[in-house]
């Protein structure tokens, strides 16, 4: 019956994928000229604003491309402190950025640029889309639903990126706001973490309807896990997420709401195998050890509302149940650096378990290039029932500073006071500190590379325990590869039998192949395989030093 209501959540998302009004949109790269509210005195404005604006209406199909990927929401002054998109947030394919592929410009058509004023044309139709009735009418893409699908082979796509465009102040240009701020939206990640302005993490079909802005992001695997030796295992099981966002301008800023559901618990409760990991229990009684848990069925339910209190800066409020708190960096299944691997990291438990708290409440504030937040949030970690949602006092703390020095750079550093985290170890309460750095760029046209280095570190009971983790990816054509190392200092694995901490490392390496199925849905088949080395202390309960792993894959994924 649980199974049934996410089968039929996903169906409904998936449905939506292949209805013809689907703009295709990558968040972070978000691509439509749409949704500008016009004002009268627009009509002074520069001919390429007003172009862009109108862009939509005429040439939504042919230059779908060629919008797609364009990087900034440019505003007027006169709009009164309303960030519009008018264009939009980001270089949504990155291979493109600063390529200057033919045909990719986004710059407006020369018939395109036609001063009109669309408020004074209400009943026009949009190609290929409904334009709905609405008096008086507002907005430029009311009620429009646009195609503007890109295969992800294709990529002359973008052309003037935020930092192009962004020197293009002259005419006070300005992004529009992401849902936290007044900057590129594809810098927002997990909850609230930010990852870097060029990251092209979060790709899926958008769709406006009205002011709102609908998004979704998710990911199916169908997988096939062999572990090694005595603690090892073998386990066919299907993981995944399915993210859908809505936003909406609000004041000087937006509201935006987010559900992020995942199809884990199907695999049972005690989860998959995976050497080396613990954490959370599958009984209420014992520890997962050498497994990795599965996430509930809802992963984040959580609104956010944001304020600019100046060009470049914002406070902003996020709620979730469940949600993130401001905590280490973005979660593993959004890291651009390792989202293609279908397993969690061992270090998950020092690093970014928290991307599942029931009941988080979080205020920051955005000063350009650097936020600086804070949350107080329910730290008992998810129990065996994955189906429900849990509560409890929100009596943990944790706080973060965000910087992303530059485009293609995001660093962060946070610390958090855990109140009884642990559901085995009640009354037992700990502390973390983690710093992490994520880059995405384009080391050379049509290829693009993200790494994350992060440290962590869990403090309880007198004992310090480091976990540390390197991932990198890179992207051509269809094909991904993807690789993680990672230590951990782990005082779990032996259960009851000793509480010492045991320095164990995990390296893995992966390849996923992508074909494109429909505008915004890919198919891809891929493979890992992880070598994971233990202390001699070890060796018995694992059969050897160095254990392994293997996984093969089969995905459907939202582009
Ligand atoms: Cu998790």
């Amino acid at each position: 019956m649980k199974s049934r209501l996410f089968i039929t959540v996903s169906a409904v998302a998936l449905a939506s994928l292949s209805a013809p009004a689907v703009a295709q949109m990558s968040m972070p790269g978000m691509t439509m000229p749409m949704a500008a509210k016009k004002r009268p005195t627009h009509k002074a404005a520069k001919p390429k604003q007003i172009a862009r604006k109108t862009a939509p209406k005429k040439s939504a199909h042919k230059h779908s491309a060629a919008i797609r990927g364009s990087a900034v929401h440019a505003r007027h002054a006169s709009s009164v402190g309303m960030p519009m998109p008018m264009a939009n947030g980001g270089t949504a394919n990155p291979m493109s950025q600063s390529h200057g592929h033919p045909g990719a410009m986004s710059m407006p058509m020369p018939s395109q640029i036609e001063p009109q004023d669309q408020t004074q044309m209400p009943s026009q139709t949009q190609p290929g889309g409904t334009m709905q009735m609405r008096a008086p009418p507002q907005s430029s893409s009311e009620g429009m639903k646009m195609r503007m699908g890109q295969q992800p082979g294709q990529t002359s796509t973008s052309d003037m990126q935020m930092g192009g465009m962004s020197g293009n102040t002259g005419h006070e240009m300005q992004m529009r706001t992401a849902a936290l701020g007044p900057y590129p939206e594809q810098r927002e990640s997990s909850g609230t973490a930010w990852q870097p302005d060029s990251s092209n993490a979060m790709t899926g079909p958008m769709l406006m309807s009205g002011d709102w802005m609908l998004m979704a992001h998710g990911t199916a695997n169908l997988i096939y896990d062999h572990q090694s030796g005595p603690r090892g295992d073998d386990k066919t099981f299907v993981s995944g997420m399915l993210m859908a966002m809505a936003r909406h301008p609000l004041g000087s800023g937006a509201v935006q709401f987010r559900a992020m559901l995942s199809p884990d618990p199907l695999m049972g409760p005690a989860g998959y195998p995976l050497l080396l990991a613990s954490g959370e229990t599958a009984n209420g009684t014992s520890p997962l050890l050498d497994r990795q848990h599965p996430h509930d069925f809802f992963m984040e339910l959580s609104a956010s509302a944001s304020q600019n209190i100046g060009p470049k800066s914002s406070v902003f409020l996020y709620a979730g149940l469940p949600g993130e708190p401001a905590f280490g960096p973005p979660a593993f299944m959004h890291r651009e650096s390792i989202l293609d691997s279908p397993e969690a990291p061992i270090s998950h438990h020092w690093l970014d378990s928290t991307h599942i708290t029931f009941g988080v409440i979080t205020a920051g504030v955005v000063l350009d290039r650097v936020k600086i937040e804070a949350s107080q949030f329910n730290a008992r970690e998810p129990d065996q029932h994955r189906w429900n949602i849990e509560t409890g006092p929100l009596d943990s703390t944790s706080v973060r500073v965000s910087w992303n020095p530059l485009r293609t750079l995001s660093l962060q550093a946070s610390w958090a006071h855990f109140k009884d985290p642990e559901q085995l170890e009640p009354g037992v309460n700990q502390t973390r500190w983690s710093a992490s750095a994520l880059w995405a760029d384009d080391p050379s046209p049509g290829w693009h590379a993200a790494a994350t280095l992060a440290w962590g570190r869990k403090s309880s009971n007198g004992h310090n325990d480091d976990g540390f983790a390197v991932e990198a990816s890179i992207k051509h054509l269809g094909w991904t590869v993807f690789g993680r190392g990672e230590q951990v200092e782990n005082r779990e694995l032996l259960g009851s039998l000793s509480s010492s901490g045991f320095k164990v490392d995990k390296v893995s390496l992966g390849a996923v192949r992508d074909f494109q199925l429909a505008d915004h849905l890919a198919v891809g088949a891929g493979g890992l395989f992880s070598l994971n080395f233990v202390p001699h202390a070890l060796a018995p309960f694992y059969g050897s030093r160095d254990p392994t792993g293997m996984i093969g894959f089969l995905r459907l994924k939202l582009n």
